[in-house]
């Protein structure tokens, strides 16, 4: 008999272009975990919708993101791909346990006090925000949920209402894990490469896109900030974005970090960057071609077929938990 394959949730919010960060921290690990695991993929719309956007510009936004993932690699043959709008139950698991939730819990969130420092405003959506996140992860009954350093606090925060859940109602939810990949890249920004790249960053420069053309990212990584001194080796405290781009050319060439330091080390960094470039370039084409090939209609039948399905898996456990707090069946 072969052992039940355990079952990874992971979300990702649909907030805008999806960058080499996010592809070589999260979502190529996520690619390859449909080899091992039962995959649980999910598009977080309502997760997004705590930092307001423009309605026409977040349809978009939410289709794109899904069809990015699908260029990736994201198989919805092994995986279950959906939209978290699409599948009720997200939002129902999400009230029920935030009667469960301490605010001096919430209170102690530090993405949440980031934001609201970084002008996004105080709702009581962004408030409660890894209690929805709590909800996407026990409402499948994940074991493993792959995320990067900064969700740990969540993760924990839903390690303990799963606990506070069963103690007070009966054994209902598995307590996840956290799984972070072995070699979790940080990517850092090209143009202030002691932050990491992120996609609210205002200068389109210190990120590459998944989708950039090949001119693009030469460009970019021309323009990347380095250093005086003209010799390329890794050391993160003095040559910050010297090893953001060694690390970068290693993430997407699979060579190791002194290898290529001692290939490039002296050749000067603009043979150095036209060689980091061309090696993103190169990692990046097939899914520029994947996602030229994808059809808007097609993709959104995709998308509501992995709700349909999704919303089955849901209702079984569901039906557990609402049972359990007394809201079965009368
Ligand atoms: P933020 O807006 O908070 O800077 P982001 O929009 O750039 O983040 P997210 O959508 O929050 O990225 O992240 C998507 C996934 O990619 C997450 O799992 C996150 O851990 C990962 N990720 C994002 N940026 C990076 C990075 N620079 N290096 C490695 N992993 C990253
Ligand atoms: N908060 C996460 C996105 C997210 C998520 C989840 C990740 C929402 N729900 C459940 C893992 C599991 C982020 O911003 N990266």
């Amino acid at each position: 008999m072969t052992e039940e394959r355990k079952t990874v949730f992971s979300g990702v919010q649909p907030t805008g272009t999806m960058h080499l960060g996010g592809y070589l921290g999260a979502f190529r690990n996520w690619v390859a975990l449909q080899d091992e695991y039962d995959t649980v993929y999910c598009i977080v719309d309502l997760h997004a919708m705590t930092n307001p956007t423009d309605p026409e510009e977040f349809t978009t936004t939410r289709l794109e993101t899904a069809k990015v993932l699908l260029a990736l690699g994201i198989d919805p043959q092994r995986s279950l791909l959906y939209m978290q709008s699409q599948v009720p139950q997200h939002a129902e698991l999400a009230w029920i346990l935030g009667t469960l939730t301490p605010t001096g819990v919430l209170n102690r969130m530090t993405q949440y006090k980031d934001k609201v420092a970084r002008g996004i405003p105080a709702n009581v959506g962004l408030y409660t925000y890894p209690v929805l996140m709590a909800a996407d992860i026990l409402l499948y009954h994940a074991q493993l949920v792959p995320v990067g350093e900064d969700q740990k606090q969540h993760l924990e925060m839903t390690r303990d209402l799963a606990e506070r859940f069963n103690n007070r109602y009966g054994d209902v939810f598995p307590i996840p894990d956290p799984l972070i990949p072995k070699t979790t890249a940080r990517v850092m920004s090209l143009t202030e490469p002691t932050a990491k790249m992120s996609s609210s960053d205002e200068n389109p420069k210190s990120r590459i896109n998944i989708l950039d053309s090949p001119d693009e990212i030469r460009t970019k990584v021309r323009s990347a900030v380095t250093d005086s001194e003209p010799t390329v080796r890794y050391d993160l405290e003095a040559k910050p974005g010297v090893s953001n781009l060694l690390d970068i050319m290693s993430g997407c060439t699979g060579r190791s970090v002194d290898e290529i330091a001692t290939e490039y080390e002296s050749r000067g960094y603009g043979t150095f960057k036209d060689a980091v470039a061309e090696a993103i370039a190169t990692e990046l084409a097939p899914f520029r071609s994947r996602y030229r090939d994808l059809d808007n209609t097609e993709v959104a039948r995709v998308l509501l077929k992995g709700a349909l399905d999704a919303r089955q898996k849901a209702e079984l456990y569901q039906d557990q938990a609402r049972r359990a707090v007394g809201l079965g069946k009368l």
